[in-house]
């Protein structure tokens, strides 16, 4: 009987798991396997719903890419802070698509990040062809693009 007890709370955690959003953790490293500057994980697949908090050092911001984000999803920008009492930006994903970001003062060195969210990727085309014009970030991109599709 017990044992039963057990089975059929381990099934309502399972349903509350996939009922709730999950929020998902980026963060920000000196020293990363591609190098100086990074965001860990780079790339990231999410679902619909789900969020995003960026853990880093305030030297360090999160800024959407304007030409790297789905119709109809809001931009974002917000610093990274590791401070008692203040909190990173958090970003809530509620359209599908593929978005591309960076941190505004060390995007010329690649300090660039990709998020897909949902399994349609309308916009996977526009935001690679983007990627041509974001200096430094070229490279990371071709690479993070290769993680999500
Ligand atoms: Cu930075």
């Amino acid at each position: 009987m017990k044992k039963i007890k057990l089975l059929s709370l381990l099934f309502l955690i399972s349903l509350f798991g996939n009922a709730y959003s999950a929020d998902h953790v980026v963060k920000m490293l000196n020293n990363g396997e591609d190098g100086m500057f990074v965001f860990d994980p780079p790339a990231l697949k999410i679902k619909v719903g789900d969020s995003v908090t960026w853990d880093g050092d305030p030297f360090h911001n999160s800024e959407s890419i304007k030409r790297m984000m789905p119709e109809g999803a809001k931009s974002w920008n917000g610093k990274l802070t590791k401070k008692k009492g203040e909190k990173s930006i958090t970003v809530k994903f509620d359209v599908e698509g593929v978005y591309g970001y960076k941190c505004t003062p060390h995007a010329m060195l690649g300090m660039v990040g990709l998020i897909a969210v949902g399994d349609s990727l309308t916009n996977l085309k526009a935001a690679k062809e983007a990627t041509q014009t974001i200096a430094g970030g070229k490279a990371r991109f071709k690479k993070y693009f290769s993680v999500i599709e």
